[in-house]
């Protein structure tokens, strides 16, 4: 999904409003096509783009609102709503000085996903680049810049030491380490932490050696790692990488509410898996194999559907069904993905009366019990 941390500003507005214009000029590069041809932006067009003095940003150039040439078009606008999911700010570009019914109707269904909006009259032509990018930055939200602290609120201290169970199985890549657990020996160094790195089987030798104050291990050891931290240092916390995203990006309270569903789960109920990114193996494994298998064997029945969403593809249709189509939702960490993507999916479960829990609370849950995490 893309640059876990970097604002993502959507473009909008009607066709030839000027909007892959207005990329152009703002990042200084020809990143999409312009023509007075309707329809020339199909898919949403991203480029990364450093605003000085503020940091990078992600600006999606789109489709036109009120395309609707035939089924192509319509597939265009549907794209465009997606975008909707994942972006902090969305610029709208306005053919005339104000806006039409239909650019007005598109304002509102932004809004209505709690999205700020920084209208432009049009195609803009009369301001700079520079005074349009300093309107951007002014009106990302703050907590779209902002990560909150990747071990939360836990009192770390530089000195204090960090140990990371990462097991280097035969769904682990080649030659190096997962997202996630990068992103954790990062912030440990950034807290000035001693970040120790341990497989599984080494975990025994290493607790009595390092004495941490905090253990985070891949959630699939979860059960492995709780019990000889339990035995050997009873005291420390026991934590996943699944679980410290899910603090971080998505929203704990809403996911333990989430798991509740969890003991209702019935035969023949239906379970969403949302994996925000593509293809990263071991996620994949977790998502697919391993929480369906486990939640058959918590649950008893083996009568239970999976769905799969991934990257940054749609929920099913049916996720709107009245009477809750889907028993539960499980969401990945989202390593790959900004607070507001994974709060966009949050939301969606939500409204539609869909309980949604996370990837390693629910692998706490159903493999180390609900009590006995810390
Ligand atoms: N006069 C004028 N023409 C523009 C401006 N921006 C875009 N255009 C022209 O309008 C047409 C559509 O522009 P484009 O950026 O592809 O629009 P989009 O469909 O919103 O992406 C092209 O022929 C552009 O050259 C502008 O600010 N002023
Ligand atoms: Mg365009």
């Amino acid at each position: 999904m893309g640059r876990d941390r970097t604002p993502h500003v959507g473009i909008y507005g009607v066709t030839n409003a000027g909007k892959s214009s207005l990329l152009n000029r703002l990042t200084g590069q020809q990143a999409a096509i312009v023509s007075p041809l309707a329809g020339t932006t199909a898919d949403p067009v991203r480029r990364t783009f450093e605003i000085a003095g503020y940091g990078p940003v992600v600006f999606i150039d789109t489709a036109g609102i009120d395309d609707e040439a035939g089924e192509l078009g319509r597939q265009r606008v549907r794209k465009t709503r997606q975008t909707l999911t994942e972006v902090d700010l969305a610029v709208v570009l306005l053919r005339e000085s104000e806006p039409s019914v239909m650019e007005r109707r598109w304002i509102e269904t932004v809004r209505a996903n709690d999205i700020p909006t920084l209208i432009l009259p049009n195609r803009a032509e009369l301001l700079s680049s520079d005074e349009i990018l300093k309107r951007i930055r002014e009106n990302i939200p703050e907590l779209s810049q902002k990560v909150p602290p990747f071990f939360g609120e836990r009192p770390i201290a530089a000195g204090d030491t960090i140990l990371f169970v990462c097991p280097i199985d035969g769904a682990a890549p080649a030659g190096r380490l997962i997202l996630p657990q990068v992103q954790a020996l990062r912030a440990a160094l950034d807290l000035g932490a001693i970040a120790v790195a341990v497989q599984p089987g080494q975990l025994a030798a290493a607790l009595p050696v390092h004495k941490p104050r905090l253990i985070v291990t891949d959630s699939q050891a979860f059960r492995e790692v709780t019990a000889v931290a339990r035995e050997l240092c009873p005291a420390t916390e026991v934590t996943s990488f699944s679980v410290l995203l899910a603090e971080q990006k998505g929203d704990a309270e809403v996911y333990a509410e989430g798991l509740r569903a969890v003991d209702t789960l019935k035969p023949g109920d239906r379970i969403l898996i949302v994996e925000n990114c593509s293809h990263q193996i071991t996620c994949e494994d977790i998502g697919r194999t391993k929480i369906p298998q486990w939640l058959r064997e918590y649950t008893g029945t083996e009568d239970l559907r999976f769905t799969f969403v991934s990257g940054r593809d749609p929920f099913p249709a049916e996720l709107g069904s009245p009477g809750g189509y889907f028993a539960l939702a499980v969401q990945c960490g989202g390593c790959v993905s900004t607070r507001r993507q994974i709060q966009a999916r949050i939301h969606a479960c939500r409204k539609n009366g869909v309980p949604i829990t996370n990837y390693g609370m629910l692998i706490r849950k159903l493999r180390v019990g609900r009590s006995i995490h810390r």
